[in-house]
């Protein structure tokens, strides 16, 4: 019991540590602190049923409370209460207490349920967004950009995403702007935003996460969204389709390698032979801060990990990201050195100039 009321202690002090972090602190995934028009009406509807369910809550229990204590069994009192057999004036009025609570809950829920079905801006900026097993696809189609994993827009402007699935469903959400959808194979769903005003004048960066199950690598199925000052996305779109410029040696062996161990079959570089569409785009690879959807750093050390990973078939194959769709013959052989090249080349020195 003395351990039970311990343990009763902890987890309300946890809890509590816990829910305060998530009120105060600007936690990478908090939903308390949004950015966007979307997440405050949202959040605006989660107040007002908090309040309401609180008011509830206290309206129950205090009456209950007090009527445990007040007619509890006392030694020697072997009395009966009264006994009661329905009341119709109290029945309608617990019935339509709810109904009332519950109109007040409905009404700002139906208006921004409107609200978001309202067309979207005509001069908004299209994404389109494909969920792939385990990682997001995101097309420009009016800037003909392609990129993976990382969803750039312009600040302060209105944005349609187009939801799409390769392969099973996937879901949507970066918990900072409000809003979660569903990525069904064979749908398209749409969510509409106004992007956020900038905190950091060089740009800011929101966690994004797959939040439908959706397999092995389900929990590493991340992307980022950064908003930049409109100047620096123009620029960012500008060298987004670059195709690599060969620099060294090294580079050009890289591409070499890239072109005949097929790399090329499943992946796209702008301006190459390489047209694949089973992973992700990988032109100008170098801008991009994350690869495998958020779960390395994209840095020589994380791409050599990343490609050894997938091509080691002994025990530690496919470590860092179990069940990836990148996957090889069982004889393919890419030593260290090939590796360095592959490295150089997809790093090449042109990238990172937005
Ligand atoms: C069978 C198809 C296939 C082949 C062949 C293939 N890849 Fe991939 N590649 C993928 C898929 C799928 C992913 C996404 C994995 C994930 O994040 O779940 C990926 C991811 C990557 C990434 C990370 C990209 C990002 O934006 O996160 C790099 C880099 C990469 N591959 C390089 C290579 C290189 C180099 C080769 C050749 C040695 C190669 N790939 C061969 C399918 C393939
Ligand atoms: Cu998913």
């Amino acid at each position: 019991m003395v351990s039970l009321v311990r343990l009763l202690k902890v987890l309300f002090t946890l809890s509590l540590a816990l829910g305060l972090t998530a009120c105060f602190e600007k936690l990478p995934m908090t939903t308390f602190h949004v950015v966007t028009e979307w997440g405050h009406d949202i959040n605006r509807v989660y107040l007002i049923t908090t309040i309401i369910t609180t008011i509830v809550f206290f309206a129950v229990a205090v009456p209950f409370c007090y009527a445990l204590w007040r007619f509890r069994d006392k030694p020697g009192d072997t009395r009966i209460p009264v006994q009661v057999k329905g009341n119709h004036k109290l029945e309608i009025l617990w019935t339509l207490i709810p109904v009332v609570l519950l109109i007040f809950i409905f009404l700002p829920t139906l208006e921004i349920i409107m609200k978001r079905h309202a067309e979207p801006d005509p001069g908004a900026l299209t994404i389109e967004v494909i969920g792939h097993q385990w990682w997001w696809e995101f097309r420009y189609p009016d800037l003909g950009v392609v990129t993976a994993n990382e969803m750039y827009v312009p600040e302060n402007t209105p944005i349609v995403v187009k939801l799409k699935s390769a392969d099973v469903i996937h879901a949507f959400w970066i918990p900072r702007w409000g809003g979660k959808m569903d990525v069904l194979p064979g749908v398209t769903n749409v969510l509409t935003y106004t992007t956020p005003t900038l905190e950091n004048p060089q740009g800011d960066y929101y966690q994004g996460h797959c939040t439908e199950l959706c397999g092995l690598s389900h929990a590493r199925m991340r992307y980022e969204a950064v908003v930049l000052p409109k100047a620096r996305f123009d620029s960012w779109v500008k060298t987004a389709m670059n195709p690599p410029l060969i620099a060294t040696a090294l580079e050009k062996k890289g591409q070499d390698l890239f072109m005949s161990k097929t790399c090329f079959t499943c992946h796209s570089i702008a301006g190459t032979n390489a047209v694949g569409m089973i992973g992700p785009n990988l032109t100008n690879l170098g801008n991009r801060r994350t690869i495998a959807a958020g779960t390395l750093p994209n840095s020589k050390d994380g791409l050599h990990q990343w490609l050894r990973d997938s091509i080691d078939s002994k025990a530690d194959y496919q470590t860092v990201k179990p069940g990836s769709l990148m996957v090889f013959a069982e004889n393919f052989v890419l030593t260290d050195d090939d590796i360095k090249a592959l490295t150089a080349y997809l790093q090449h020195s042109t990238a990172k100039t937005f």
